[in-house]
């Protein structure tokens, strides 16, 4: 089967989903279609690993879902991440971190921002601003960050915080790939924004083999995304995201 070349590598960071697409894009210079869609979602040669895709209830594709994999090994280190705001939006719309994680969050617009969150996981703000803020901010606790602008009441953005060590954000086509992952069993939990209360599910376990696995994911979405930024309630959704974490437990 024709594959990827294997340019992601450790722990998956937002771009990588995207930078992923743009190689897809390259690739239909160069193999049949039938080549094409037998690569789509398959892994780098050689690299062991998950290649997921997610969709709706429907079978449709799912953009911006996370899953993330608790089991065998951890990644290094937290790299820092970053959260740009590009023609007054939040780029990407969901970022997954490792707990404590900096995250950068360069105005990448002519005009202030001013980005908040009220979260349980991390309540903070940016106070009108342009160009990058000289200090990132600290996501140390596992939750669902809720980003807003105080100015631009339509931009929401959310920053998924997790213990888990191996994670990544379907892009535009619900796909995603999580590389050089040790072969062994591992608990999944898939995350949307538009799931009820913005709560992680626990979507059983997976063997992972030496040469990979691609696997389709489905994740019933319920309504609209937010339209504007709208914190899970504190109380509820700090123990259901413990219990959800502790049910993911290896
Ligand atoms: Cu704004």
């Amino acid at each position: 089967m024709a594959g990827l070349s294997a340019t992601l590598r450790e722990l998956p960071k937002h771009s990588r989903p995207r930078r992923r697409a743009v190689e897809v894009i390259a690739m239909k210079r160069h193999f049949s279609a039938l080549a094409l869609l037998l690569s789509c979602i398959a892994l780098p040669v050689g690299a062991s690993g998950l290649a997921a895709e997610l969709v709706d209830g429907q079978g449709q594709p799912l953009a911006n879902a996370v899953l993330s994999l608790k089991g065998v090994g951890a990644s290094a280190h937290n790299e820092p991440a970053i959260m740009d705001q590009r023609d007054k939006q939040f780029m990407p719309t969901v970022l997954a971190v490792r707990s404590g994680t900096a995250v950068k969050f360069p105005n990448s617009d002519n005009i202030r921002h001013h980005v908040y969150s009220f979260s349980p996981a991390k309540r903070f703000e940016l106070r009108l601003y342009k160009g990058t803020p000289s200090e990132p901010v600290l996501f140390d606790k596992p939750g669902v960050v809720v980003l807003g602008c105080n100015i631009h009441d339509w931009m929401v953005g959310y920053i998924y915080v997790t213990d888990d060590p191996w994670f990544a954000v379907s892009d535009a086509q619900g796909r995603l790939v999580i590389d050089n992952l040790p072969a062994g069993d591992y608990q999944v939990s898939l995350w949307h924004p538009q799931l009820a209360e913005m709560l992680p599910q626990a979507a059983g376990s997976l063997q992972v083999p030496e040469k990979g696995l691609s696997q389709r994911f489905p994740l019933a979405v319920a309504g609209a995304a937010p339209t504007e930024p709208t914190s899970p309630k504190p109380d509820a959704f700090g123990e259901a995201f413990r219990k959800a974490t502790r049910e993911v437990q290896p």
